[in-house]
């Protein structure tokens, strides 16, 4: 290939050279004049222009990760929740005021632009999040790391609110083109499935399988306020030629459609389910399907630039965001040994050096386990691969514990209970260098009860890298009044550095700032009621106290809590409507999984307490319960930085750790929560005076329940309580089906209340009680807002990924020269 010095536009930023970019990139990039071109047109035409000028800083971070020769970090992640990318971009490169200003010239307004873009929905809830924020974090840091994922043609479902229930409609988020990707027709690799393996001259093949490709899609990840950018690289299936091919020439056109079909299903959705694993065949496609196509991606990288694979694990570092890429390791274990052939022992130490595995959930049905029927009929090599892996390991384990056969049966990759299967944790845990929790109290709880053997045996590889959230999305993007605020006051570096927060703290007593911070806030709510008031048509009071709990629905996160206590305060402001009560709007948003009955019920019954509650005339103003449809980024977006209060209500023990939690502190929100996830390390952070604790601890619930759980008392020992679930039970709320909630009554107080809710319930409405009464008092709420906002320094992404790069990855920031 021969290589000429290329000449380019320079690209300024000036508004002049903008409109210029946004004018050219609608006549070529989009192929529309300005006299038809629709707001849509308009958006793709400034997200061109805005992704060309990320375009020369993504070249030069890849040459010069090529030149040094750097460590790279693989993010392995079945979920990419983005959101929307217009606004992030700008602010990244510093030119937001500029693209306005040359939009503004060309008769465009901006804001109307970036409502437009659909929100790349690629993830259920905080796992998703947590790596879309991550790789915006390395970005920033100049970690050369790679997100690669799957580009599912349709990301979360929508949800619409149809006479209280969820609704759930397609997210065909690509409808109109997607201007921030770049395909890679040229990338593109096989991956198999099925047939069965052979030996021959002394190696493994594995034949007679289905293949379909994987083709690259690639995104532009910029850093914020450096040249540094990443890649996200997501896989999309295309049918293989040879699949069509062969039954075509057999005269089977239909079949052969309907095989290209349904192999390039496996890039076709999402699975809307968070936590609780279906066992479906196609989710485990999907699992194989962009592990195997990263392995291989990864093994060609490197072998550009080294002939053996003698410093593989100098050059590589895998993390697994959860186990949902765990097959990864039988993957490349594969390619080294039968392709590349590697002998097994080589190959298995470059491995144990080279990955690591986040756990996010404590909860033992949550872990993921395969049918080994099922792996052996789809992947019959791995399955041997992972025995093979197993019969070393407990070889191992034998060795070391003195042969103790429960221990082995307990660590042993393969549950022999009953249908045998593969448990993914497992076989993460033994290949892995690190493991870690997302929250101390996650990262202890971890190594103490799920995975008590495995700490046992190696301890030195568990750890804990507590969750963060970047600063640029959820408060510099989503709170412009709070950060112009803040930027009068301690400079613009916060974005970069977000100890820097905690010089607020001395301003608590500055009255002009106080007020200041009230009023941006006071703005934030204003423009949520009125977005509310548009969508809804109920009116929202915005100096009521605006009370969030946003969040997937689960009955561990304990949203009946929240009800509960809100029928309750509905009873005793109707019986005491002259008193003088705190104005509340209870918020509600949160997607429940479409097979998840009672996530379901909560919904509808969330709903039907709000049109009760808001339709009664002796209630007015001083309650009124809103569900906000359609939770994701962007609604998160414009609703986080309008909360007083932050509910963190979770059954102490089941939070892995919570994020919402720091986005909601960050903007300035109070927290009533109990001590789980991350609420902990908030509640030393900001000051045990700033957050209102309440409930059971962790060793509490365990003590509680060890001893004897017994709901039903508490509901008959409590009148108020007593009084709201009868009114649950009986159709108070849905007197049209009187039975249609009782399944909650009974699950609360006669089928266990498995997340003792009501355990739980007393302390909560006391912790209210005070809730109100420092809201009651302006100006303290206003200071115990800044001292949470200024204590949130350690909850930034940058925090987490610096903690990752040095300890557990080993990897060091791009010398960008
Ligand atoms: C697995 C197999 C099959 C289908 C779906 C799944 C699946 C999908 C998503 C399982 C789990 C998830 C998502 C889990 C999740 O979001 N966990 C949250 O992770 C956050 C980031 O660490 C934590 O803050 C939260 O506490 C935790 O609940």
């Amino acid at each position: 290939m021969t290589t000429v010095d290329l000449e380019f536009d320079q690209l300024n930023s000036t508004v002049d050279a903008l409109r210029r970019s946004i004018s050219n990139r609608l006549m070529y990039g989009v192929g529309k004049d300005a006299v038809t071109a629709r707001p849509q047109d308009w958006l793709h035409a400034a997200a061109l222009a805005v992704r060309d000028r990320l375009v020369a800083r993504w070249m030069k971070t890849t040459r010069l990760q090529y030149e040094q020769d750097v460590k790279r970090v693989y993010y392995l992640s079945m979920e990419f929740l983005i959101g929307r990318t217009f606004t992030n971009a700008l602010l990244a490169l510093g030119i937001y005021d500029q693209v306005k200003e040359a939009l503004h010239d060309l008769g465009v307004d901006m804001e109307m632009l970036t409502d437009l873009e659909p929100d790349a929905a690629l993830g259920n809830g905080g796992l998703g999040r947590l790596a879309a924020c991550f790789l915006d974090s390395m970005a920033t840091l100049g970690i050369p790391g790679f997100g690669y994922g799957i580009r599912y043609e349709y990301g979360m479902f929508r949800q619409q609110i149809v006479d209280g229930e969820q609704v759930e409609t397609p997210d065909y988020w690509l409808r109109a083109g997607n201007p921030w990707e770049f395909p890679r027709p040229e990338v593109q690799y096989l991956v198999h499935f099925g047939g069965r393996t052979v030996e021959r001259n002394g190696h493994i093949e594995w034949i007679e399988t289905e293949h379909v490709n994987a083709m690259a899609y690639d995104t532009v990840i910029p850093g914020y306020a450096t040249s540094a950018t990443n890649t996200l690289r997501l896989w999309s299936a295309r049918a293989t030629e040879e699949l069509d091919l062969s039954a075509f020439n057999r005269g089977d056109y239909r079949r052969a459609v309907e095989a290209k079909e349904t192999s390039e299903n496996v890039s076709r959705l999402l699975y809307p389910d968070d936590s609780t694993p279906a066992g479906r065949e196609l989710r485990l496609r999907q699992e194989y399907f962009f592990v195997s196509a990263t392995m291989q991606d990864l093994i060609r990288r490197y072998q550009r630039t080294h002939s053996t694979f003698g410093r593989f694990a100098e050059k590589v570092a895998v993390h697994l965001n959860d186990t949902h890429p765990v097959l990864a390791i039988p993957e490349l274990m594969r390619l080294l040994v039968d392709v590349h052939h590697v002998p097994w022992d080589k190959a298995w130490k470059h491995i144990e050096q080279m990955f690591s595995y986040t756990n996010h959930t404590l909860m033992p049905e949550a872990l993921e386990t395969w049918d080994v029927e099922m792996l052996a009929r789809l992947l019959p090599r791995h399955l041997e691969i992972i025995f093979e892996i197993n019969a070393e390991f407990l070889k191992h384990v034998s060795e070391k514990s003195g042969h103790d056969a429960e221990m082995i049966r307990r660590i042993s990759l393969v549950d022999e209970y009953g249908q045998r299967r593969v448990r993914m944790a497992h076989l993460a845990i033994v290949a892995s260098q690190k493991v870690n929790g997302v929250s101390k109290l996650h990262s202890q709880l971890m190594t103490r009860h799920i995975f008590a053997d495995f700490a046992h045996m190696f301890p030195e590889r568990f750890t804990n890298v507590t969750n963060g959230i970047t600063p640029r999305r959820w408060l510099a993007q989503a709170s412009p009044s709070m950060s112009s605020l803040i930027d009068q006051q301690i400079g613009t570096h916060w974005r970069r550095d977000l100890f820097e927060l905690a010089k607020l703290r001395d301003l608590r007593n500055d009255d002009a700032f106080v007020a200041a911070f009230h009023e941006a806030k006071r703005q934030n709510k204003r423009r949520l009621a009125h977005r509310l008031s548009q969508a809804t048509g109920v009116s929202f009071d915005p100096e009521a106290l605006f009370d969030l709990q946003v969040k997937r629905i689960h009955e561990y996160k304990r949203q009946l809590l929240n009800v509960l206590h809100v029928i309750v305060r509905y009873n005793q402001i109707r019986a005491h409507p002259e008193r003088d009560w705190v104005p509340r709007v209870v918020m509600f948003a949160g997607k429940s999984a479409s097979a998840y009955r009672m996530a379901k019920t909560i919904i509808k019954l969330i709903n039907d307490v709000g049109a009760k509650v808001n339709s009664d005339p002796v209630i007015g103003d001083r309650l009124k319960v809103v569900f906000v449809p359609n939770y994701g980024v962007s609604v998160a977006e414009l609703i986080i930085p309008a909360a007083d209060l932050s509910e963190q209500i979770s059954m102490a023990g089941t939070e892995a750790s919570g994020t919402g939690n720091m986005k909601l502190a960050l903007n300035g929100a109070l927290t009533i929560g109990t001590m789980d996830g991350a609420n902990i390390e908030i509640c030393d952070a900001v000051g045990r005076e700033n957050i209102f604790i309440f409930g059971h601890t962790a060793d509490e619930v365990d003590d509680l329940r060890a001893k004897g759980y017994r709901p039903r008392q508490l509901y008959e020992e409590n009148p108020e309580l007593h009084t709201a679930l009868d009114q649950i039970r009986t159709g108070f709320f849905s007197p049209e089906d009187p039975l249609r909630f009782s399944d909650i009554f009974h699950t609360l107080v006669d089928w266990g209340d498995h997340y003792m809710v009501l355990a739980d319930f007393v302390a909560f409405a006391e912790a209210q009680k005070a809730v109100d009464e420092r809201f009651r008092d302006a100006r303290a709420w206003t200071e115990s807002a800044i001292e949470n906002v200024a204590g949130m320094g350690q909850f930034s992404s940058d925090r987490t990924i610096g903690e990752y790069a040095q300890g557990i990855w080993h990897v060091k920031p791009l010398d960008l020269g």
